[in-house]
């Protein structure tokens, strides 16, 4: 099992590369939306995603596919127990377009629903992130290790705030942020879901969370996390789903247990509001 996983590695690994490659040169293309005005796509988008499904499919047939781009055609589909690959093409595309270097390429392999693999490439940092499950995380090829951090008021704490732009996480996000930005040591937003998570692995963050993402923000990332000594549970301190990501990706374990603590609070005042309003009739 070891050396096939090796195999699928060394066989997409080549592949990620040159596609990143080719966002360095990338000049004069049309942006789209894809139904919400924050919901941006490129034809980098389309032809990478395009590019990676269709060598992996030629070499391994029977390999499945969960795509950013494509699922915006055929749906995301059940997870099986198949060799499944979760690509995003471009994570941080909003950035990509505005030349804001924190923007990657990511593909994950599952295999028997167990995250096997993991490949994270930034281009403009020429940063390569890697993860073989058991085998560490490693940045261009150096073992990384997360920051270790057990003290929330001294973390750097990325939080992906313009998903509050999306009507149902508004209040969910605001009450989080008003109780966090008292207790940690500072906030950052990068746009680049899987980066953050590569960030929190690296030791440049110590947390991250994020809810309302898709399989393909997740799947390389946290990975890369936990193959970092990292503790990632889901936004409410559960278990991690892949297929219904939200998490809360940490240093250390002791650290996101100080994070949900303050979370609590903040979720509790938030559904105290919320009963208060229904109850009021005027
Ligand atoms: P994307 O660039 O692949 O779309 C901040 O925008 C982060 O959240 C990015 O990693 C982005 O991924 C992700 N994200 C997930 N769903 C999104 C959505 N509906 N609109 C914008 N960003 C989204
Ligand atoms: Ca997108
Ligand atoms: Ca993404
Ligand atoms: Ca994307």
């Amino acid at each position: 099992m070891c050396d096939q996983i090796q195999e699928y590695f060394d066989f997409v690994l080549p592949l990620v590369k040159e596609s990143g490659k080719e966002l360095l040169t990338a000049e004069n293309y049309d942006v789209e939306t894809k139904g919400f005005v924050y919901d941006l796509v490129t034809i980098y988008d389309r032809k990478i995603e395009e590019l990676l499904i269709k060598k992996i499919k030629q070499r391994w047939p029977n390999h499945k596919f969960i795509g950013e781009e494509e699922s915006e055609v055929n749906g995301i589909g059940n997870l099986t127990d198949d060799p499944t690959w979760i690509i995003d093409p471009i994570d941080g595309t909003g950035n990509f377009i505005r030349k804001l270097k924190i923007t990657c390429i990511s593909i994950g392999l599952v295999i028997n629903k167990e995250q096997t693999l993991g490949i994270v490439y930034n281009p403009f940092m020429d940063e390569l992130y890697t993860a073989i499950k058991g085998q560490g995380a490693y940045l261009n090829g150096k073992k990384m290790n997360t920051s270790g951090l057990k003290d929330i008021g001294k973390a750097i704490f990325n939080y992906e705030i313009s998903i509050a732009r999306k009507p149902s996480y508004y209040d969910l996000y605001m009450y989080r942020f008003k109780h966090l930005i008292k207790t940690v040591l500072g906030f950052r937003s990068l746009g680049c879901a899987v980066l953050g998570l590569c960030y929190v692995a690296d030791g440049r963050l110590d947390a991250y969370q994020c809810d309302g993402l898709y399989p393909w923000d997740a799947a390389a990332g946290v990975l890369i996390v936990r193959e970092a000594g990292g503790y990632v549970c889901d936004s409410r301190g559960k278990e991690f789903n892949l297929m219904d990501p939200n998490f809360l990706a940490s240093a250390t374990k002791t650290l996101s247990d100080q994070f949900m603590v303050i979370e609590r609070k903040a979720d509790e005042e938030r559904l105290n509001a919320r009963n208060a309003k229904q109850e009021f009739v005027p």
